[in-house]
């Protein structure tokens, strides 16, 4: 189950947040009625939602999945693979603080996004990105070996992240799309293919019970309802056209 959630509320500048969506531009008014409602469907999941101040240095520091993994028994503050994204792990730190006492760093040459990481019990699948280099993955696996943890690693073709195309919705359930449908990594798991025309809501989170599900995307929602969870259905429009999802715009722990 998870307690805790941190958020960080979308600057003015998520409009020229990182892009390859072809969407056109974020409208910000409405980026920010979306994470509200992004906000109040957590707290009905029963969680206890820390929201951070929009901060205008950083266009994608809403995302703040890709600045930290957060574990049971540590919080590991990564290193950006994308040059604009370079500094939000400082901010991400102090806010963890409060959480942890045991802080973990990726440090250069390595780098890893969050969005790599996909937690699965005790183990870590750790995607090979644009993003996410080897040397990163490398330091990563050494930091959660040292907890108790085990990992292993996934090579991308064609995704940003991992979690683009992947979600665990706990119970052995995993919802896969694209490339993740014949990985032989992902064979014991009771697999839920997303179509292909749905491929972005593949990008979902189990939070307590709760599934929170992209807005428009009823084959995707009728399948995980089909399994007994509660689904809540959230527009995330305005993140989409900025390459980002449900997982990105939260660290859940
Ligand atoms: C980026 O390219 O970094 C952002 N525009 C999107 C980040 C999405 N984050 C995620 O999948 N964890």
């Amino acid at each position: 189950m998870f307690k805790n959630v941190i958020v960080r509320r979308p600057c003015r500048a998520v409009i020229d947040g990182i892009s390859t969506a072809n969407l056109g531009k974020p409208d910000y008014e409405l980026a920010q009625k979306q994470h509200d409602n992004y906000i109040e469907t957590l707290k009905k999941c029963g969680v206890e939602v820390t929201v951070l101040e929009a901060d205008e240095r950083y266009p994608d520091s809403t995302f703040v999945e890709d600045p930290a993994i957060v574990t049971k028994k540590c919080a590991i503050i990564t290193n950006p693979g994308a040059v604009t994204r370079k500094g939000e792990q400082i901010e991400i730190e102090e806010v963890l603080k409060k959480f942890y006492n045991n802080i973990e760093h990726i440090t250069d040459p390595g780098t890893v996004e969050g969005g790599d990481i996909m937690m699965v019990g005790d183990h870590f699948y750790i995607g090979l990105s644009q993003r996410t280099n080897e040397e990163g993955a490398k330091q990563l696996i050494a930091i959660l070996e040292k907890y108790g943890f085990s990992a292993s690693i996934v090579p991308l073709r064609k995704v940003l992240h991992l979690k683009t195309g992947l979600a665990f919705l706990e119970n052995n359930n995993l919802l896969a799309a694209g490339e993740f449908i014949e990985s032989p990594e992902f064979k014991a798991f009771n697999k839920i293919i997303i179509n292909e025309d749905e491929s972005y809501s593949a990008n979902c989170i189990w939070v307590n019970g709760h599934v929170l599900v992209p807005a428009g995307y009823e084959n995707t929602q009728k399948k995980i309802e089909a399994l007994g969870y509660k689904v809540e259905v959230v527009d995330t429009s305005e993140f989409r056209k900025i390459d980002g999802g449900l997982s990105c715009l939260s660290l859940r722990f």
